[in-house]
C-alpha cells in the first residue's frame, strides 16, 4: 500500500507515476471476479441454444463502471451512465430477431423493466386498490392496473414473456471496471464461435483509469491526513485484443462519448484507425438522445489497424472514412427512441457485411 502522509499533510495513493497497462499485464495482475466461472457457464449454454436455433447474437454492454478506492470498498469513482442506451437498444435487437447477451452495471436500467423505472415511472403509481364496498381492508385480489396504464403494460409484459419463453435474453452483471474487463474478455472469447453472426454493441461507459489492487488501501481511507491525492493507472485499451485476438470475425460497434462536439468525428476515426473494427458511434453528452454519428471505414476491407500509432495519434486521412449523422425530432415525436434507428441501421450493416464475406469466400 503506497499511501503516505506527505509533509503538506495530504493522503497520497499510488505515489509511483501512473502506468499504462497492456491487456496482457492487466489480466496477469488483476484478479477475476468470483462469479466469472458461473457466468461463463451460462454464456456457453446460451450460445449453444442460439447456435442450434441459428440466431445471430449481439453482446450489448450498458451502464457505467466503478473504480473502487479501497479493498474494503467504502468509496469509489463512478460516472453518469444510467444504461438507457443499452437497455433500449437491447429491446430493439430482440425485436429484430437477435439473441441478446445484456451485460450491464448492477442496478442500471434493463430491457422491459426500464419502462417502470422508479424515478421516471414508479411501479406503485400505476396500480390502484379497488376496495370492495363495505370493507376498509384491501386484499391482494383488489389490486388493479390503472386504465390509462394498461395498454403499455400489456405490450411490455407480453413482449417480455415472449422473450422469456424463447430464451433469447441472457443478463450478466458487473460493477467495477475490473469485473467489466474480465467479463468482456470471457464473453467475447465464447462468442467467437459464432463467427460473423455475432455483433458487439459496446455502449457501456467504461472508466479510462483505475487503481490496481496492489496499490489500493486495504481499509477505509482516513480523512485525518488532510487532502487526498490519487494517481491512477490507465485501463488497457481493450478494443485492441478484442478485435485482433478474442473475436476476430465479429462485427464490432464501439461508442465514443465527448462533451466537445468537434472531437467526435476525429476521435471516432482515430479509434477505427487504431483498432480496425467496423463502426464507431459518436455521441455528444447533451445531444445523445436525439443525435448520433456513425463513423466507419469507406472500403469493405478497412485500413488495417495501426499498432504503431501513439495515443496522441495524428489524424487519419478523412478520405478513408465516412460519416452518417442520425437525428430524430423529439419535439415532433416525443415518444420516438433514437435507439430504434441506430439498431435498424446496424442490423442492415451487419447483414450486408455477412453477405459480402459469404460472396468473397
Ligand atoms: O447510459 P446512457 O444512455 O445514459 O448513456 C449512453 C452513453 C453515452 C454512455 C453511450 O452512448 C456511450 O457513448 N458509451 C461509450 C462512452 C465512452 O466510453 O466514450
Amino acid at each position: 500500500m503506497t499511501t503516505s502522509a506527505q509533509s503538506d499533510g495530504a493522503n497520497t495513493f499510488n505515489n509511483t507515476s501512473g502506468e499504462s497497462f497492456s491487456a496482457e499485464k492487466y489480466f496477469a495482475t488483476q484478479p477475476p471476479p468470483p462469479s466469472l466461472e458461473q457466468d461463463v457457464a451460462r454464456v456457453k449454454d446460451f450460445l449453444q441454444k442460439q447456435l442450434q436455433e441459428r440466431r445471430k447474437v449481439v453482446l450489448v454492454t450498458s451502464g457505467g463502471t466503478t473504480v473502487p478506492l479501497e479493498l474494503n470498498v467504502v468509496r469509489f469513482l463512478d460516472n453518469f451512465s444510467a444504461g438507457t442506451r443499452g437497455a433500449t437498444s437491447a429491446e430493439y435487437f430482440l425485436k429484430a430477431g437477435y439473441a441478446v447477451i445484456f451485460m450491464h452495471r448492477q442496478f442500471s436500467l434493463q430491457p422491459f423493466s426500464r419502462h417502470y423505472s422508479h424515478s421516471t415511472h414508479p411501479f406503485l403509481d400505476f396500480l390502484d386498490i379497488n376496495e370492495p364496498s363495505g370493507s376498509s381492508a384491501p386484499s391482494f385480489g383488489d389490486i388493479a392496473v390503472r386504465p390509462e396504464e394498461r395498454a403499455q403494460l400489456l405490450e411490455v409484459l407480453s413482449t417480455y414473456k415472449a422473450v422469456q419463453r424463447a430464451g433469447t435474453l441472457l443478463t450478466l452483471t458487473f460493477v467495477t471496471v475490473n469485473d467489466y474487463l474480465w467479463l468482456l474478455r470471457a464473453v467475447s472469447q465464447e462468442m467467437s464461435l459464432l463467427g460473423r453472426n455475432c455483433l458487439y454493441y459496446l455502449a457501456a461507459a467504461v472508466s479510462d483509469f483505475f487503481l490496481p489492487r496492489q496499490k489500493m488501501s486495504v481499509h477505509k481511507i482516513q480523512s485525518g491526513k488532510g487532502s487526498l491525492h490519487i494517481e491512477m493507472d490507465q485501463v488497457p485499451k481493450i478494443l485492441k485484443p478484442l478485435v485482433a485476438e478474442w473475436t476476430r470475425e465479429g462485427f464490432i460497434v464501439s461508442f465514443k462519448l465527448e462533451t466537445d462536439e468537434d472531437l467526435l468525428v476525429p476521435k471516432a476515426r482515430q479509434a477505427l484507425a487504431r483498432y480496425g473494427h467496423q463502426v464507431v458511434i459518436g455521441n455528444e453528452l447533451h445531444r445523445r438522445k436525439f443525435e448520433v454519428v456513425f463513423v466507419s471505414p469507406k472500403s469493405a476491407s478497412p485500413p488495417s489497424a495501426s499498432p504503431a500509432l501513439s495515443t496522441e495519434i495524428a489524424e487519419p486521412p478523412s478520405a478513408d472514412y465516412e460519416e452518417t449523422w442520425l437525428t430524430i425530432d423529439l419535439e415532433q415525436n416525443p415518444e420516438k427512441e433514437i435507439e430504434e434507428d441506430i439498431v435498424a441501421e446496424l442490423v442492415r450493416r451487419h447483414a450486408r457485411w455477412i453477405d459480402n464475406a459469404t460472396r468473397n469466400v
